[in-house]
């Protein structure tokens, strides 16, 4: 975008007059971030229109979740102005960085929600026609503190600071109808900016409101069933975000939040087609949809059903859908996988009901054997068989996790449809995890081999031959984001570290699969180990956890209690204040992120081999030069393919052995032979923390007895996972060490969205 500071500041203060009675000088920072975003929008109006106007094939990205983080600061790094917009504001007094308290959107969880993110941002930067559809929460994901070391929620006012980014189209709203209400829908579409291109998609958010107010005549034609309270529930539906990661809630809210979103979507879709005089069996021509897991499945009955009311019949809507449809899975775990009981949903939507049972009975006249193939038994709908069974392509987010779906999750469908499973696998934006929140690492590599790299990363292995010449650089650019993430740190979280510490890292959502106790003891192990003498020469090291626990989780709330004891005993421990250091920071979102990942010595990837989909977080730091600590799991097998295993930390059980080891697994053993790591388990019980909720209790027991004991191998894995950790501790800092930093910094290329979104573009959407 060309930049005119006059014309921008004028822009700012018109925005300032016209909404907020106020001018630059009387603004507040609330005021004045909204004005600078408004002035920014008014001048991508046209190239946004232009798109959006465009009538070339496009693909829908339905997903329950978009993690975006905060919009400002990456919208003006992707037109081109984020300097300029700086220097502008500098010349008026005005501090740029002041909207660093500007809210995330946080309307998703983790993963899952964050991709969808990268992809659009990466889908417009490569000018691919993706759009995303969604829901807008009013509350995102929860605040969460610590008090007393247990974990507190607070509801996410993520529009606390408005909401300027987005645009309220009225005139494309919709009504919903499920069986005992009928909402509407308002879309607010957010503009997607591609990278210095011009480009310009749109996130499309759907908000339920009342439908009263909006028009008496269809409120007036609607069923007979409806209740009277519904105008008040009505907003429920897109209240909150379920704050659940890899784990399914049978709640009935959720699903009509997913009807709720697809259908609405669906419509409108639907409804432009139709007004461009096209027949509806020509959809695909110009659509074809990416559901996001499960969570918009219902999104195909929903279609079948639009289209039969079209006019179309059974087969040949079906026909329509299996083009339109593609399928990504992003876990394994059985209690992740959504099943619907079939009363409850034909209950609510007892004509989408009526298309999935249509889809069983189309499956079974197929002849195949009911014990393997099935959408509807035992009254449960199975979301993923009815995903896998219409759709065109299915595909997992990474080699280890698409070879999983294909020999053990989805055996049988693949044995059936082997065309229909491609692997993608998954990448993240180099825009913002690395021009933006690492601009000076960003600046020594175009001083090296230019700037080609923001959108090929792949150019990065270009740096190869400078790595020995960059080394000196690079370690005072990453001490320099270590000083920053300790100031930010000592200020959020009242913890001091110096940033002459390593900087161990694991952020990511709390599970017990991705085996955050497995570094918590260690780091007792440690300590232990430092107490009594037995480690010497310690090199100093602040472990640094960040990580949210779904509120009903119980045993994922206990690990952080747990992990915050340990911070507490050793943060007071003045015996050890120069060796190690224990946070863990209190509400890790996309902009915490943003500032711990370009600053992390250690990327610790450890979840048990087989259980972690891809993982992306181990692409972010890796792009920051960060060496892996990990299993052989997700996409951290093929960081090492790119990388090198030999510039990596890798230990553990593999998947092939996973499975054998646990046939005969029991704990008890382990334990007894490793006093160290049984005193620290002992800590659980022994009274070292307080703790009267019961909570560290059942922690030990859920590790020590039961049922299924250790059920994530965390202490099978134990000796081998130190072993490892404190070999990378010890080679930290020399020059081979940085090496491979910078290596693994090279290597990243094949992990950027963009290759992603390429990948998708060619091999399922036919963009
Ligand atoms: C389902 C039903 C009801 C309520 C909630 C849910 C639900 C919500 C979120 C189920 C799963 C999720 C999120 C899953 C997720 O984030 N998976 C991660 O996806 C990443 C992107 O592909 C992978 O890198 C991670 O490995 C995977 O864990």
């Amino acid at each position: 975008m060309k930049f005119d500071k006059k014309t921008f500041l004028a822009d700012v203060e018109r925005v300032l007059n016209s909404d907020y009675a106020c001018d630059m000088k009387s603004a507040g920072r609330r005021e004045l971030y909204n004005a600078v975003s408004k002035a920014v929008m008014e001048e991508a109006y046209a190239d946004w229109s232009r798109e959006k106007k465009s009538n070339r094939r496009r693909c829908g990205y339905f997903s329950a979740e978009f993690l975006m983080g905060r919009a400002i600061y990456s919208n003006l790094l992707n037109l081109g102005i984020l300097e300029e917009v700086g220097d502008a504001l500098k010349s008026v007094g005005e501090d740029l960085n002041q909207f660093e308290e500007v809210e995330d959107a946080a309307l998703g969880n983790g993963g899952l929600g964050r991709l969808a993110a990268c992809y659009l941002e990466s889908a417009a930067s490569k000018d691919i026609a993706l759009d995303g559809y969604g829901i807008r929460y009013r509350y995102g994901l929860f605040r969460q503190t610590f008090e007393n070391g247990f974990q507190h929620e607070e509801g996410d006012d993520w529009l606390k600071w408005g909401d300027p980014w987005s645009v309220r189209v009225d005139r494309d709203a919709v009504l919903v109808r499920f069986a005992d209400q009928t909402v509407r829908a308002v879309p607010y579409d957010m503009p997607i900016f591609g990278y210095k291109n011009g480009v310009v998609n749109t996130l499309r958010l759907w908000q339920s409101e009342p439908v009263q107010a909006f028009d008496f005549a269809s409120f007036n034609e609607m069923r007979g069933e409806v209740k009277a309270n519904e105008n008040f529930n009505a907003t429920k539906i897109t209240d909150v975000l379920y704050p659940n990661d890899n784990t399914m809630v049978g709640k009935i809210l959720r699903l009509r939040q997913q009807y709720f979103m697809v259908s609405a979507s669906l419509q409108d879709i639907v409804k432009k087609f139709k007004a461009a005089g096209k027949d509806l069996k020509a959809l695909p021509e110009k659509w074809c949809f990416q559901l996001n897991d499960t969570h918009p499945v219902i999104a195909i009955p929903e279609l079948l059903r639009i289209l039969q009311t079209e006019g179309l019949s059974f087969e040949e809507a079906f026909d329509v859908c299996h083009k339109c449809f593609n399928f990504t899975n992003h876990t394994i775990m059985a209690e992740a996988l959504e099943k619907w009981d079939a009363l409850a949903l034909s209950d609510l939507l007892p004509d989408v009901y009526e298309q999935i049972v249509a889809c069983q009975q189309r499956l079974s006249s197929e002849g195949v054997d009911p014990n393997y193939f099935y959408i509807v038994r035992d009254n449960v709908v199975h979301m993923a068989n009815l995903a896998i069974y219409v759709s065109a392509h299915v595909n997992g987010v990474a080699e280890i996790h698409t070879n999983i779906l294909k020999t053990q999750t989805f055996k049988n469908w693949y044995e059936r449809y082997p065309e229909k499973f491609v692997n993608i696998t998954n990448g993240i934006t180099p825009r913002r995890w690395m021009l933006l929140n690492n601009p000076k690492m960003a600046r020594l590599i175009d001083s090296k081999i230019g700037t080609v790299w923001h959108t090929r990363l792949p150019e990065l292995k270009k740096i190869k031959p400078f790595i020995g010449e960059m080394l000196p650089e690079f370690v005072r650019i990453k001490q320099e984001n270590k000083q920053k993430l300790a100031a930010y740190i000592a200020e959020h979280e009242g913890v001091e570290l110096s940033p002459d510490f390593i900087f161990d890292v694991q952020v990511k959502r709390l599970h017990e699969y991705k085996r955050q106790m497995l570094n918590a003891l260690s780091v007792l192990w440690y300590y232990f180990g430092i107490k009594d003498g037995d480690i010497t020469d310690f090199p100093p090291t602040a472990f640094i956890f960040g990580a949210k626990a779904a509120p009903g989780y119980y045993m994922a709330k206990a690990v952080i209690k747990f992990i915050n004891e340990i911070a507490r005993l050793v943060n007071s421990d003045a015996e050890v204040a120069d060796k190690m250091k224990v946070v863990f920071v209190q509400n890790y979102n996309v902009s915490y992120a943003e500032k711990i990942v370009c600053a992390a010595d250690i990327s610790e990837q450890i979840s048990l081999a087989g259980m972690e989909a891809s993982g992306t977080s181990n692409m972010k730091f890796m792009l920051g030069g960060t060496v892996t600590l990990g299993t052989l799991d997700g996409a951290n097998v093929e960081i090492c393919e790119e990388a090198g295993s030999e510039n990596n930390y890798i230990f553990g059980a593999t998947v092939e052995e996973v499975a054998a080891i646990k046939q005969f697994y029991c704990p008890r053993e382990i334990i007894e032979q490793n006093p160290r790591l049984k005193r620290a388990l002992m800590t659980l019980v022994d009274g070292t923390f307080q703790d009267d909720s019961g909570m560290l209790q059942k922690l030990f027991e859920s590790m020590t007895s039961g049922y299924e004991p250790d059920r994530y191998l965390v202490l099978y894995d134990f000796a081998d996972y130190v072993r490892v950790k404190t070999q990378l501790l010890y080679d930290f800092g020399s020059d081979e060490f940085n090496k491979k930093c910078l290596v693994n910094m090279a290597s990243v290329g094949k992990f950027s969205a963009d290759r992603s979104v390429t990948d998708y573009a060619k091999l399922i959407w036919n963009l």
